[in-house]
């Protein structure tokens, strides 16, 4: 399948809401937490598989703001995971030329997954590969709430006039102002959901959902998604040229 999804044209952006952790867990008569590290060892199997067939950016929705209903032992557990898992593969994806970035808000996390998470960054900003994007306290609808307030604190101190906001301006106040909007959004574990995600990028983005759990999720079943994204017919609005 590898050697057919390189014969097609390769997605820029693909976005993935890692999900099925816990059930995958629960199934399987294991602690939630079991599968939370059972998601990781797919993390790192699917960056591999992204970076050897050129996809650009990937973005992984890591923690929501939503999350923060769940009970406290696990959510001070996920908040360990940034640590752990980058403390057994920041060195690999230093030699991959990855360049890790995040989007969300920093200001509610615990300092040390702050501290792990900021020496990642700085320490793969020089490096011109794969885009590795971590979503953690992300929400989409916070993120545009945001930027409205940034625009919005703009006018108040006449540095813009309200007839000057548009779409291209709007985007330019988003975490994600500096990566294009993702072609591909992969969901697994069987939810037919956008779940906060990137709401004002998605606007054009193509769907993938799979009832696969996370952990389960492997390399030839993102191949599979990549395969059916090449088969579609983008047309953004537009007629069929
Ligand atoms: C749990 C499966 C990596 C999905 C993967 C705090 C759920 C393992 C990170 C990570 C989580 C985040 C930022 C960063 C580097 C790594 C991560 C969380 C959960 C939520 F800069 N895995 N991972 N973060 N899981």
């Amino acid at each position: 399948m590898l050697k057919l999804v390189q014969e097609g044209e390769i997605p820029v952006h693909v976005a993935v809401i890692m999900d099925g952790n816990g059930r995958w867990a629960e199934r399987r008569g294991l602690p939630r937490i079991a599968g939370h590290k059972a998601g990781m060892e797919t993390l790192r199997e699917i960056i591999g598989c992204a970076d050897e067939i050129g996809i650009k950016i990937m973005t992984f929705f890591a923690f929501s703001t939503e999350n923060w209903k769940r009970p406290s032992w696990e959510v001070s557990f996920l908040m360990h995971l940034p640590e752990e898992y980058l403390q057994k593969e920041l060195t690999t994806l230093i030699k991959k030329n990855v360049v890790i970035k995040t989007i969300g808000d920093f200001a509610n996390l615990p300092k040390h997954t702050v501290r792990a998470v900021s020496n990642a960054l700085k320490l793969t900003s020089n490096n011109t590969g794969l885009i590795v994007n971590f979503a953690l306290n992300y929400g989409g609808r916070a993120e545009i709430v945001e930027a409205a307030r940034h625009v919005a604190r703009k006018v108040a101190r006449d540095e813009l006039s309200p007839d000057a906001i548009n779409a291209e301006l709007l985007a330019a106040h988003l975490y994600t102002r500096d990566i294009p909007d993702p072609d591909l959004l992969i969901r697994p574990s069987g939810e037919l959901r956008i779940s906060n995600f990137l709401l004002w990028q998605m606007a054009y983005t193509e769907l993938w959902f799979t009832k696969i759990l996370w952990p389960d999720f492997k390399k030839e079943d993102f191949l599979r998604a990549i395969l059916n994204f090449q088969k579609r017919e983008r047309r953004f609005g537009g007629i069929k040229k």
